[in-house]
């Protein structure tokens, strides 16, 4: 998912690119808001985290881009492709080092399990099963 500070900053075709480039296949794509009871939900697992509110304000605050994408060992690369949640601990070159402004304004999200993966597929598109 690309969130909104990637969004504000057109930086959505720039960070396609590098994902496309890295092997992944875009299986489903839109743009999109967040409520903030829909951020929430997503969100949910972090509810008891000191930056829950102000990561449910941030994740409706602007457009998002949901996507599902494919590719063998897509969890794991992805989440190399993407770097470290805090961009100044990012390795040089991924997608958060490159274009993520802070901790919490981090350009991007990647599911952490095929099994989160498939959970967050769902919440954003309705005919997941059929891809
Ligand atoms: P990641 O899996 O890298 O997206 O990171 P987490 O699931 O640990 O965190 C989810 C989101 O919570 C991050 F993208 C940003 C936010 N967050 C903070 O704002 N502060 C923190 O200290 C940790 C996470």
């Amino acid at each position: 998912m690309l969130k909104p500070d990637a969004v504000l900053a057109n930086n959505a075709g720039a960070i396609t690119k590098m994902i496309e480039e890295a092997g992944f296949r875009i299986v489903a794509m839109k743009k999109t808001n967040l409520s903030s009871e829909l951020a929430g939900k997503f969100y949910e697992v972090h509810k008891e985290r000191g930056f829950y509110g102000e990561l449910v304000t941030y994740m409706s605050s602007g457009s998002i881009i949901p996507m599902i994408l494919e590719k063998e060992n897509a969890v794991e690369d992805f989440r190399k492709l993407i770097g470290a949640t805090d961009p100044k601990k990012a390795e040089a070159g991924t997608i958060r080092a490159l274009f993520a402004k802070s901790i919490d304004a981090n350009a991007i999200h990647g599911s952490d399990s095929d099994e989160n993966a498939a959970i967050e597929g769902s919440f954003f598109f309705s005919q997941f099963e059929r891809f």
